[in-house]
């Protein structure tokens, strides 16, 4: 074979951010961490993130939180809302919500969501031109021994789509460490190649081959719809927060009805509205809400 054929598997964007490892990195485990220094955003950036979602979160609960303390307030919450815990047959109070529809909310978000860096490794896993927003949601988590149960929650993204899967990533995601991800910190868990067995995970194998990925603040995890991952409970005071940013392909669902629900007046004030609005599937042709094809006319 030609090696410009080979060539052209990469996109220019990946090219030219000098992305190669980290696409290799995901070929081969379904998972890279990209630090700090290599996504574009600076620490400042990452902070004023960080002192937003608090303020969220804040509104939303009606109380304060603190990133050395977590919630200045006992907290408690349903344990049948520990969906993911559930999902594996564990039942346990949770210590983490989630801050939904973010985009919405600011434009440090907006921005955070079409970050060059994100969007080239992702697009390399669901395609170019396929690649749309499913949902932009924050993870509050504060100190909690029981986090997602004995099976740390190990799922895998694209587990609702019928099987078998194939290469193509169906969904892919992005998590922004927005505070330090140690074990006891409440990092992600993942199996590493997970997405090559194309299936959801099996236990008790998953959490025996499960690593925390541990890694700064300002850094951005990038993962395959068919890596298993989880995270492991908050066992140290104070909190982990984290942004996904998760991707579809155009013919997958999205979790939040961006399309059709967001404030598109938003838009413009954003780094580069021309690709959010490709993202957030403005400009597509489906599902479409009222008849759109040509309709046959009498001969005058
Ligand atoms: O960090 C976590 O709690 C897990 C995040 C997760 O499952 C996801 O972003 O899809
Ligand atoms: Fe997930």
């Amino acid at each position: 074979m030609e090696r410009a054929a080979l060539e052209t598997r990469l996109s220019l964007e990946v090219q030219e951010l000098g992305l190669e490892n980290f696409v290799l990195q995901l070929e081969v485990d379904g998972l890279c961490v990209v630090p700090p220094e290599k996504t574009g955003v600076q620490p400042e950036t990452i902070k004023a993130i960080r002192d937003h979602l608090l303020e969220e979160a804040e509104q939303i609960v009606g109380c304060g939180f603190d990133l050395d303390r977590g919630p200045d307030t006992p907290l408690t919450m349903n344990p049948d809302e520990n969906v993911i815990a559930r999902f594996s047959g564990d039942s346990g109070e949770p210590t983490q919500f989630l801050v939904q529809q973010l985009c919405a909310r600011d434009r440090l978000f907006r921005d955070l969501a079409i970050n060059p860096v994100g969007l080239a490794l992702i697009r390399h896993m669901i395609g170019n031109n396929a690649t749309r927003f499913s949902s932009h949601n924050a993870f509050i988590k504060w100190q909690g021994e029981f986090g997602y149960g004995r099976n740390l929650g190990l799922h895998c993204d694209q587990m609702a789509v019928p099987r078998p899967w194939g290469r193509n990533a169906l969904t892919a995601n992005t998590n922004w460490c927005l505070t330090d991800y140690t074990q006891e910190n409440g990092a992600m868990a993942y199996v590493p190649g997970s997405h090559r067995r194309m299936e959801p995970p099996r236990f008790p194998e998953a959490v025996e081959l499960a690593v925390p990925i541990e890694t700064p603040a300002g850094s951005l995890i990038v993962f395959h719809g068919a890596t298993w991952h989880g995270a492991f409970p908050r066992v140290s005071p104070g909190m982990r927060l984290s942004i996904a940013n998760y991707f579809r392909h155009y013919m997958i669902l999205p979790q939040d009805d961006i399309k059709n629900l967001f404030p598109q007046e938003l838009v413009d004030d954003c780094s580069d509205p021309e690709m959010f609005r490709l993202l957030a599937g403005f400009v597509d042709e489906f599902p479409y809400t009222q008849q759109t094809e040509r309709i046959p006319r009498f001969v005058s």
